[in-house]
């Protein structure tokens, strides 16, 4: 028998498991409630250079993560504008949560804001409100968060 030879072969393996991204919608969007009191536009403005945009709510999850990030108390700006209805993202969708009675459009207004209700209401887009922000992905996660790397040494 020749010594030099390893009776047994080790095998050093590297297992990396994916550990995903929990809590998000479909889209991967999370939502940002922003306490500044601002016009729809400036807070438009404002979501554009900090995150994506002001907050497009596609489903009524989406609007429950809202409900989830706002006061209780505050009724906030949201993307959604006129004419015709349309998401500052550009997002097609057709979800809507109007209050009873909205939009009424009283006066003018074009812009809309989600009430402490939860429901939505057209208000004039000069109105000093907090709002939600939106982002497209999660923040970034660290590797030590997002994954399990693991060496295995089989013998
Ligand atoms: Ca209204």
């Amino acid at each position: 028998m020749d010594v030099r030879r390893p009776t047994h072969v080790c095998i050093f393996a590297y297992v990396f498991i994916s550990g995903g991204v929990s809590g998000l919608s479909d889209n991967n969007k999370t939502y940002v409630y922003i306490t500044l009191l601002r016009t729809w536009v400036v807070a438009q403005a404002y979501c554009r250079l900090h995150y994506t945009d002001l907050a497009t709510i596609e489903s009524s999850d989406e609007n429950t993560m809202v409900i989830r990030k706002k006061s209780s108390l505050a009724s906030v700006w949201i993307s959604l504008y006129r004419i015709p209805w349309t998401w500052s993202d550009n997002s097609n969708s057709l979800f809507r949560n109007w209050q009873f009675g909205e939009p009424n459009n009283v006066g003018y207004e074009s812009c809309v804001c989600e009430r402490s209700t939860h429901l939505w209401n057209d208000a004039g887009c000069q109105s000093l409100k907090a709002f939600i922000s939106r982002t497209a992905f999660a923040p970034a996660l660290t590797k030590a968060q997002n994954n399990t790397h693991s060496f295995i040494l089989l013998c």
